[in-house]
């Protein structure tokens, strides 16, 4: 499928990414890695965390959307369980495998830890040594045998041209690939030829309709062309796996645009989740039609650190979803 005019456009009208070819190179090296130690590795890029839509080119400000990025870092820690290499193209500083136990939580990291080991030495604190040693050990399992490849990425143009292009660097794993599409993507953007150079000035805005004299700051988004039909077709290798989510906040919505995506694009499962209880329940759209609901029972869920990725994951492996997991939780 060729792609359409707005598509190629984005890519020649918007800036390659600086770390572009550094990030290409890195996963063609990940890649080649893994296929020449273990031809049987399956590889999975991870998309994790929000994209931002600058307003200025030197960017002072810019739309940002919610996603802290666990569903991505929870996924990538299962994934690597399950004997998957992932490449983890995640929002810069949004929530990391293994350290997400850590970071961003209520706790400070130096809470995790006092000075009672011997002669005063800092030591994890005993309530947290089991857990922790658990989190470690599965880390450094991860680094040694370099299963992990942490790329960043900021703005919903560095995103896309990313994708694009780590896509086609794993064409040489074929039906080994599989891509995991946690990241809130933006759906509108402002095009380059419409973006202010510099901060934008409050004097310079427009004069407000709504008030004589008022000043409103009058922003127009274009949106964010499709990519994934361009993904199925053609980016991604053939015989891959594509797992693509779908966010809303109507609940009377979720299913059938879960559904609709999958139509479209033509990929493998699209999971919808709303925004507020994404973190208990799920719902699968699979090719044969059928709709999965996987919920964490209502009594694990204040408790529940690893999340409904445990489930997915415990479920997927024996194959009694449906049994596995409390439906009336
Ligand atoms: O990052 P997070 O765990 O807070 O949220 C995860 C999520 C809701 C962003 C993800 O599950 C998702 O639905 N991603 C796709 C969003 C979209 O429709 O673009």
């Amino acid at each position: 499928m060729i792609p359409d005019d707005a598509q190629s456009r984005y890519f020649t009208e918007n800036p390659t990414p600086k770390a572009l070819s550094k990030h290409e190179a890195l996963v063609r090296e990940f890649v080649e890695y893994h296929t020449s130690t273990d031809p049987e590795r399956r590889v999975a890029l991870v998309t994790s965390g929000g994209t931002t839509v600058p307003l200025e080119n030197q960017t002072v400000r810019f739309i940002d959307n919610f996603s802290a990025g666990t569903r991505g870092a929870t996924s990538a820690e299962y994934f690597l369980r399950e004997g998957y290499a992932v490449i983890f193209l995640h929002r810069q500083y949004s929530l990391l495998p293994y350290s997400r136990h850590y970071s961003h939580s209520t706790n400070c990291f130096l809470d995790f830890m006092d000075d009672s080991g011997e002669g005063g030495n800092v030591v994890v604190r005993q309530e947290y040594q089991e857990k922790m040693r658990r989190v470690l050990e599965e880390y450094q399992y991860a680094k040694r045998n370099r299963l992990l490849l942490l790329l960043p990425f900021t703005t919903i143009t560095e995103y896309l041209f990313e994708l694009r292009s780590l896509a086609t660097c794993l064409q040489p794993l074929h039906s080994r690939a599989l891509f995991y599409l946690a990241a809130a993507v933006s759906d509108f953007f402002i095009p380059r030829d419409r973006m202010e150079e510099h901060k934008i000035q409050s004097s310079n805005v427009q004069d407000g309709k709504k008030t004589g004299d008022g000043k409103q700051l009058l922003i127009n988004l274009d949106p964010v062309p499709k990519f994934l039909t361009t993904l199925v077709s053609q980016w991604a290798p053939e015989g891959s796996m594509i797992v693509s989510f779908k966010l809303e906040t109507d609940p009377s919505l979720l299913v059938s645009k879960a559904e609709q995506a999958l139509h479209k694009y033509g990929h493998d499962l699209v999971i919808g989740n709303l925004l507020t209880t994404r973190k208990w329940e799920v719902v699968f759209i699979t090719k044969d039609g059928e709709e999965r609901w996987v919920r964490v029972p209502k009594a694990k869920r204040s408790r529940s650190v690893s999340g409904i990725e445990e489930l997915v994951g415990m479920a997927d492996k024996n194959k009694r979803l449906d049994e596995e997991v409390d439906l009336n939780g």
